[in-house]
Order: structure tokens, then sequence, then C-alpha cells
């Protein structure tokens, strides 16, 4: 009835992401048209709000890319209210231990698996009112890896039952790491932290994610075997472009 993560990872074999941080419907249509996979709404460091979530979810949902939601924390709340507003998956920041990600888990996924309660109310329009017989099946649940306690926990965390992936935030990980935060270059100590949650992923199958700020750096992760890779924000971009722009013009 409507396609998940791991069916649209089936047939690319990776998948990039977009991040939206604006709080606007039409221009998170306009970035999910750029011909991203997936666009992930940020509720944690984005400025959108749940009412601008939704409207966003309904104008990206006319585009064949698979709407995610980054939740501010892990608040059972918030999930349950972006699954039912048409995210077909969450990230969740700051997952530490297997028991944040066994709540993780059953915060997104229907008895018996879970606890998620039922009233799929936009998500039933959007997607066809047998919705929630598939919704355990089809929503994907990421945990955000990004502190170094999550890195010791790794491996149970990998094990807990219904994650399909991690996701690394090489910012928090590298501040965490007693660093300063590294999107980019990444020291032998932040990048031994990251290698070990990729080796652990690739080594169960599981989904491994991370946070690129430009191409080439989204490239090598992929290259390194990372699966989904977000490329920058829709902020970023905008203010990107408009720097280089006013830059040339200023030269002419
Ligand atoms: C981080 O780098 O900490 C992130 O959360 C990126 O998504
Ligand atoms: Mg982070």
């Amino acid at each position: 009835p409507f396609r998940g993560l791991n069916r649209r990872m089936a047939e690319n074999g990776h998948l990039l992401n977009g991040y939206c941080a604006i709080p606007d419907a039409f221009s998170a249509e306009l970035y999910a048209r750029q011909g991203f996979d997936v666009i992930t709404l940020d509720l944690q460091h984005g400025l959108i709000g749940y009412d601008a979530a939704v409207a966003m979810l309904q104008a990206i949902t006319a585009v064949d890319v698979l709407p995610l939601v980054r939740i501010p924390w892990l608040d059972p709340a918030i999930i349950m209210k972006a699954l039912d507003a048409g995210a077909l998956g969450v990230t969740c920041p700051m997952v530490n231990t297997a028991a944040d990600a066994e709540r993780l888990v059953q915060y997104c996924k229907y008895p018996p698996m879970g606890q998620r309660s039922l009233g799929p109310v936009r998500a039933a329009t959007a997607y066809g009112e047998d919705y929630a017989a598939h919704a355990n099946r089809e929503l994907s649940v990421i945990a955000m890896i990004e502190t170094a306690e999550a890195v010791a926990n790794i491996e149970s965390i990998l094990d807990v039952p219904g994650l399909d992936g991690v996701y690394i935030g090489p910012g928090d990980l590298s501040l965490s790491l007693n660093r300063k935060p590294q999107l980019e270059e990444f020291d032998t100590e932040v990048d031994a932290a990251i290698d070990r949650v990729l080796k652990g992923c690739i080594k169960k199958g599981l989904i491994a994610g991370i946070f690129a700020p430009g191409p080439e750096q989204a490239w090598r992760m992929v290259t390194r075997g990372f699966r989904f890779v977000t490329l920058s924000t829709d902020a970023r971009a905008l203010a990107f472009q408009a720097k280089s722009w006013v830059e040339k013009f200023r030269l002419l």
C-alpha cells in the first residue's frame, strides 16, 4: 500500500536524505522536488512546530519521497502525533542505551509489538484505510547515536528488535568525546567511534545513517558503507546559494 524505508532501500542500495529546518509547506514541497529519496522534517533543531509539520507532510505527500520526522526527544506524545500526521518513520536524538532503543520501538509500533495508540487520522487518509495493518512493518525506527555512551552500548542497542537502523550525529558525537563539533574531517577518536557503529550495523544487517554537510562528504560516507546519508539542510541550501549569487554579483 505504501512504501517504507526498507523497501525503498532495496531498490536503491542507499538513500539520500534532505533535512527541512524551515517551517513552511511551500519550502518543504520545493525542497522535496529536488531529487532527494527521503525528506526529514527536523523538529529537534529545525524551527518546525507541530502545525507546520502537518502542512509540510501534506505538501510532500505529492512528491515521491519518503517523509520522516526527527522528533525533538524520546517522547511518546510527539512520536505518536508525528506518525498520525503521516511521517513514515522517525529518527530519535540521543538514544544512549538498549532501554532507550526499546522505548523508542515501543512508542512507534502498535500492539503487540509496542504501545502506539490507535488514531492515524491523517496517515489513514494519505496511505489508505488499511494503514494500521501495515504500519508496524513499513514505518522505520531509527535511533540517533551521538554520544560516547551510545557508542559504548552500540552492540546491545543494535540487538533491540524492531530497530531498522541508527543514524550518527557527528556534531554531538564529537562534543561528547570532548572535541570541537566535527561534521566533515573527523579526528582519530571520532572516526574510530563512527567506525565501530558502522561496522556493528553492517554485521547485523541494519541501516547506518549519518549527517554530511556537503555532496562530497555525503558520497564519501556512502562509499564507506553508510546507506542513509543526509545532505545538509534547506536552510543551509538557501543561505549558501544566496551568498554565492551575491558574492558573484559584487565581483562584476
Ligand atoms: C549531529 O551532528 O549531532 C546531528 O544531530 C546531525 O543530524
Ligand atoms: Mg545531534
